[in-house]
């Protein structure tokens, strides 16, 4: 099939989904210039493999380095902006006003442009907790509260240990909430929309073939292959921000008579 043959298709299955579900990663905001989180990093830390640094154990070793690497990513999110991939993400709440987006990534440019319901999966980027939740999980430490600590990392104004960023590390649980609300929606979607991921890290890469494993149709935007891509119904090969903008262009392109 042509590419503007699986567009059109595609379209078709959107617009006709009873349960249409979003599962979004790391490519998705590449175009927003927020590296995956598999490129090479630039610059200061391209010497460092974010798979060693996103850890507990690596904060425990190095947490000035590991809260130096959230203070640089913190910096590139905070200048960028939605791009046409975000933006027809939420516009596709006209066709599926309930529509959710569970995404793996931690900034929030899918709230940004505009949509309504989104799962962070791995945690939020701007947000810090205290390393030993010594209030219960998590233990949600604000701005203001460590605004005078000059310590890198600050310290939980509760009980003195090092603050950390609200995401979820290698080797560390889900939030069971988050979890049980992406499993249900995986188990009764009827068509899952992935976007920019490699479906390397579990349980997120689980998501999509329990969809497929309860009948639904998997359709996959990314430029490369994934984890997804084998048993994908479609597969879009390119960037999210040019793609989904045209499926959402074919989309109002069908005649509902
Ligand atoms: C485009 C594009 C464009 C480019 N448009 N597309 C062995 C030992 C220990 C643990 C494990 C183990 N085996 C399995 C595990 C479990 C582990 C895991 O899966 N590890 C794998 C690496 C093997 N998972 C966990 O530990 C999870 N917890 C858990 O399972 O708890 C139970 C348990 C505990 C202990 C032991 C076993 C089980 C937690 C996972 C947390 C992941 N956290 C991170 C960091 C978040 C904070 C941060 O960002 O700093 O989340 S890791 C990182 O990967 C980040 C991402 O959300 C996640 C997924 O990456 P994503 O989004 O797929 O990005 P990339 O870079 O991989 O891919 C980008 C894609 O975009 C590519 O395909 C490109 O082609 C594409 N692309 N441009 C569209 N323009």
């Amino acid at each position: 099939m042509t590419d503007k043959g699986k567009i059109i298709e595609t379209a078709h299955i959107l617009k006709g989904a009873q349960k249409l579900v979003v599962l979004t990663g790391a490519g998705v905001s590449k175009e927003s210039g927020i590296p995956t989180f598999r490129d090479a990093l630039e610059g200061l830390w391209a010497k460092f493999d974010p798979q060693e640094l996103a850890t507990p154990q690596a904060f425990r070793r190095n947490p000035k380095q590991v809260w130096e690497w959230y203070t640089y990513r913190r910096n590139l999110a905070a200048q960028a902006e939605p791009n046409p991939g975000h933006i027809a993400l939420a516009q596709l709440e006209q066709y599926h006003p309930q529509l959710v987006v569970i995404t793996q990534n931690i900034d929030d440019l899918h709230e940004q442009a505009g949509s309504h319901d989104v799962i962070h999966l791995h945690g939020k980027l701007m947000e810090n907790r205290c390393f030993k939740e010594c209030r219960g999980y998590p233990t949600i430490i604000t701005a203001e509260q460590i605004a005078d600590d000059e310590h890198i990392p600050p310290h939980c104004p509760y009980c003195g240990e090092y603050v950390r960023p609200n995401v979820v590390w290698f080797g560390e649980m889900l939030p069971a909430a988050v979890l049980e609300r992406a499993q249900d929606l995986a188990f009764h979607c009827d068509v899952m929309l992935v976007i920019g991921t490699s479906g390397l890290v579990t349980p997120a890469a689980s998501l999509p073939l329990w969809a497929k494993q309860q009948g639904a149709n998997i359709v996959e935007v990314n430029p490369d292959d994934s984890m997804i891509t084998r048993y994908a119904n479609i597969k879009l090969d390119g960037p999210s921000g040019e793609i989904i903008p045209k499926v959402l262009e074919a989309m109002s392109q069908i005649d509902d008579t």
